[in-house]
């Protein structure tokens, strides 16, 4: 069973700066977001530690009104998958859009950890 910390890595992390136009193709697929075709993702390509330590950085108002956001004092190096209109299901297709963003991460636990990806600025 996926603890919320590991569903987070799973679905937000990848270190490696993607290299094409259809990483969000490839890399949602693999990552296991297709049953249901997810309809925007964000990937996060900075180390593990980097995006764990967002939690102990500037705290903010999440979207939902909750008080466990929190905002990365520097700009990461993201990708936005957004499933297209013309996208038909099961066959997930995605904008594949590279960005350098400050992140919004909700936070939980002990140890205290990201388990949702709130937005970006
Ligand atoms: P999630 O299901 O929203 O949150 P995501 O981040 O990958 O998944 P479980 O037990 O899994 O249901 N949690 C919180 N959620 C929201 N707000 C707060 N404060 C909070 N604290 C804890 C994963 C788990 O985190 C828990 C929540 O209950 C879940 O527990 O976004 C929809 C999805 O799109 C992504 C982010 C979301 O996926 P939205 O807009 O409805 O919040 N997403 C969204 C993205 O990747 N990039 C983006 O730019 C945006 C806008």
């Amino acid at each position: 069973n996926e603890s919320p910390a590991k569903k987070f890595q799973r679905q937000h992390i990848d270190p490696k700066l993607p290299l094409s136009s259809t990483y969000c193709n490839k890399k949602m697929e693999q990552q296991d977001m297709t049953q249901g075709c997810k309809p925007l993702n964000t990937f996060v390509h900075e180390p593990l530690k980097k995006i764990q330590a967002v939690c102990f950085q500037e705290k903010v108002t999440c979207k939902d009104g909750k008080t466990n956001c929190y905002r990365s004092t520097s700009k990461m190096h993201t990708t936005d998958c957004s499933l297209l209109d013309t996208s038909k299901y099961p066959d997930c297709k995605y904008q594949t859009v590279q960005k350098e963003r400050y992140i919004i991460l909700a936070c939980e636990g002990n140890p205290f950890v990201p388990v949702h990806f709130d937005a970006s600025v």
